[in-house]
């Protein structure tokens, strides 16, 4: 009888099959009004396995008068997601936008209240359904300070962020908590203010689990971005790529890079990209996802696909 050589494993053909076999979740942000487009439905289904509401989860979406919580939407979302045997990340909890006017006017001793409020509401309500959180977004300043951003949030005192996490774990306790930003893709002044924090939480007990980096990239990404994911695994936290979008040239080059580099870190659990087709985007006219304006897959898919199929494996799971 001639031998017959094992076939090799079969190269996944979605995102998130591929990213499945790897150990790992790949998500898309997704806005509620769009569950009725066919097209988009279609596309979801059949190649994300996580979702992120792109606004339906946010302070003025979630409480838009103080005490009253209104959730028709996010649930959409979610029971879209739970229908489908997709994850959910919950976004977000705490930021200083998207405020309600009511948050928006309040200072001091009662928006620290109220916020801390908010979020044992919103993580109570959504117990169990949520497989990370980012608790609180983009609370550090840009430019080369490396601390926090102003905000009411912030004025109510530095505490803020550690009071948001502790409430979160007690209201939540099989979430994972992430803090999420933006311009912290590199080792930069930025992304040092957050790992100090981190590495500050870890030592004294403050619960978080995960640092979310957003990735809005044009043209290129940072040469040290593997490294500096891995310096934020090496605290002992999951890292996740939460809204990944890349205008400009060399985008399928780009895709590839900030894939393999999450391949390459073992706890790098998963990457969102901040929705389907570029006419999705917040980003008009860069046309920076993965699909087109029909719903056809651009080479940036193709590059996501070959370097997840490519990549290696994840023996911790998502
Ligand atoms: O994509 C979101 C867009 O629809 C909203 O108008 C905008 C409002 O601030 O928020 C966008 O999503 C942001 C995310 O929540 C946090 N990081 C930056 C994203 C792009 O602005």
């Amino acid at each position: 009888m001639a031998f017959v050589a094992p076939a090799p494993a079969e190269a996944a053909s979605t995102l998130g099959a591929s990213a499945a076999e790897k150990g790992r979740y790949f998500g898309t942000a997704v806005a509620a009004h769009k569950l009725s487009d066919s097209q988009y439905v279609s596309i979801l289904n059949r190649e994300f396995n996580s979702v992120t509401a792109e606004n339906e989860m946010k302070w003025d979406a979630t409480e838009p008068s103080q005490g009253r919580f209104s959730y028709t939407n996010a649930d959409r979302i979610v029971n879209h997601a739970r229908a489908n045997g997709m994850s959910i990340r919950g976004h977000a909890l705490l930021w200083h936008a998207q405020q309600p006017g009511w948050a928006q006017n309040m200072s001091g001793s009662a928006l620290r209240s109220a916020a801390i409020n908010h979020v044992t509401q919103v993580a109570s309500y959504y117990r169990g359904r949520i497989h990370s959180w980012d608790v609180v977004n983009e609370a550090f300043a840009d430019g080369g300070s490396g601390g926090r951003r102003d905000s009411n949030l912030q004025r109510t005192g530095n505490d803020w962020i550690e009071a948001a996490f502790r409430a979160a774990r007690a209201a939540d306790p099989n979430a994972k908590l992430c803090y999420n930003d933006y311009n912290t893709d590199g080792v930069n002044a930025k992304s040092t203010g957050i790992y100090t924090m981190v590495r500050d939480f870890k030592a004294r007990g403050v619960p978080i689990d995960c640092v979310g980096f957003q990735s809005h990239l044009t043209n290129s990404v940072p040469g040290d971005y593997q490294t500096n994911l891995q310096r934020f695994a090496d605290l002992g936290v999951d890292v996740q790529i939460t809204e990944l979008d890349i205008a400009g040239t060399n985008q399928a080059a780009v895709y590839d890079t900030v894939t393999r580099a999450c391949l390459a870190v073992s706890r790098c659990t998963g990457i969102t990209v901040w929705g389907i087709r570029d006419s999705d985007s917040w980003r008009t006219g860069a046309n920076p996802l993965l699909f087109d304006n029909n719903g056809n897959k651009k080479p940036a898919y193709t590059a996501v696909l070959n370097a997840l199929n490519a990549g290696g494996t994840n023996p911790g799971g998502p």
